[in-house]
């Protein structure tokens, strides 16, 4: 099966390529690079050393005998991407490639804007190609729990099905996101169920969770196959920043009470989740909604859990309950359905002290390349 990331030089999309090419699928990376290039201008780098995409994957075909065809080039460049499809002639598309920060998404005007444009004409050029030339493709799009925010029922697996005034229906769960960056998900996700319902295209919209960790088994294979761990205040997410705190004794930022609530999964889960997901693909007209994590935790019991785990290894940690720079709420009911990917034979990693050690060691291991300045959140979802 030839399978194309988009967004596979990413966090998620590069351990989801190696992956797939370790498994025997045909793979393809098509990134625009723009990740590297937004970093820079934020000042920022990841706490591990990435190498440049190219010796990437010279050194995963030296090690395995296994090549990765690569596009360098951005979706929203329509011409561009109906090239690299017609060259490469995928039979599954696994879209990584978007704006994924939400603090990113909220430093003013123009990132909101540039967050939008980018992710929904993106996916929307995806979807004019498929509709025109590739229809029986199955789209694998990479959505957030984060579409549905904190309602105070139970979050089902995309759809509801609801009695009004003695009618019955099942309809898409109602979304009310938290930032800039999770409303272009919905917008996304509405304009793919749109390309199904009305052109017969099949898609899976996978609601991901907050993915910690950062070895697989084949990004652990070479250190040049090493893969980005974001620990700043924009594009670091909760578990991987506490971590890395811990690591360079910084007090770990917990933002305002902490009983903020979200599902998480180990990286280890979201490629295979990614490959369950194109091994049992939608029928054609099918939006398929599933939620793609495998535990819930409060942002503050992660801290005490890091707090734990690096006492145990003798570090210091302390827990910093900072002002909220963001506009949520930081007590709320929170129960979502995620038994779809586990009918399919998902088997999780749960979250556990070894994780925690392990990646506690690998960010002791690269503290020297940790600045400082760079952890506190400085983007505010609050009105001047
Ligand atoms: P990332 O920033 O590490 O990777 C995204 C990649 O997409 C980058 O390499 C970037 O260069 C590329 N890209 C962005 N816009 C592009 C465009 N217009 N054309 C071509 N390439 C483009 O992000 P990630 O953490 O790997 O997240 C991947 C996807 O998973 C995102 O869609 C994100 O919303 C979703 N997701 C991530 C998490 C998480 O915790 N990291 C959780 C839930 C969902
Ligand atoms: N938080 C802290 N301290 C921190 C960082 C975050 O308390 O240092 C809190 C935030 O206020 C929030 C929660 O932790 O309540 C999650 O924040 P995050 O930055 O870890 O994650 P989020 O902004 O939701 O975004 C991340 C990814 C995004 C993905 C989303 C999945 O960046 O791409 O869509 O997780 S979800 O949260 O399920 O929507």
């Amino acid at each position: 099966m030839k399978v194309l990331v988009i967004g596979g030089d990413g966090y998620c999309g590069w351990a989801t390529a190696l992956y797939l090419s370790n498994r025997g699928y045909e793979v393809g990376i098509l990134d625009s690079l723009v990740r590297r290039h937004w970093d820079n201008e934020l000042g920022v780098e990841t706490l591990t050393p990435i190498a440049p995409i190219q010796q990437r994957l010279q050194r995963w075909q030296d090690l395995t005998g296994k090549s990765i065809d690569l596009f360098i080039g951005d979706i929203t460049n329509y011409s561009f991407l109906h090239k690299a499809l017609h060259q490469f002639q995928p039979d599954a598309i696994v879209h990584f490639g978007e704006q994924r920060s939400a603090p990113f998404s909220m430093i003013d005007r123009e990132h909101a804007v540039l967050t939008q444009v980018n992710n929904v004409v993106g996916t929307l050029n995806l979807l004019y190609i498929m509709r025109e030339d590739f229809p029986d493709c199955h789209l694998v799009k990479l959505g957030t729990m984060g579409e549905y925010g904190t309602p105070n029922i139970d979050i089902e697996e995309g759809y509801i099905t609801i009695e009004h005034n003695g009618r019955k229906d099942t309809l898409p769960y109602p979304k009310q996101p938290g930032s800039m960056y999770h409303l272009s998900k919905v917008h996304d996700s509405h304009n793919i169920h749109f390309a199904c319902r009305i052109w017969g295209l099949r898609a899976t919209d996978l609601n991901q969770g907050i993915v910690y960790g950062v070895l697989t088994e084949e990004t652990g294979m070479d250190e040049l196959l090493i893969n980005r761990l974001d620990y700043d205040g924009v594009f670091g997410t909760a578990l991987n920043r506490f971590c890395i705190q811990a690591a360079v004794g910084h007090p770990l930022t917990v933002y305002g009470k902490g009983r903020q609530t979200r599902g998480f999964l180990d990286i280890r889960d979201t490629v295979r989740c990614i490959e369950l997901a194109i091994t049992n693909p939608a029928q054609p007209g099918e939006f398929r909604v599933f939620n793609q994590f495998t535990e819930i935790f409060s942002v503050g019991d992660l801290g005490m859990m890091v707090k734990k785990a690096g006492n145990a290894m003798g570090l210091n940690i302390y827990i910093n309950n900072i002002d909220n720079p963001r506009i949520e709420k930081e007590e709320h009911y929170f129960n979502a359905k995620n038994t779809k990917l586990l009918d399919l034979g998902l088997e999780p990693h749960y979250l556990s002290d070894s994780l925690l050690d392990s990646l506690l060691n690998f960010a002791v291991k690269y503290q020297k390349r940790v600045d400082n300045n760079q952890i506190l959140p400085t983007v505010s979802w609050h009105r001047k």
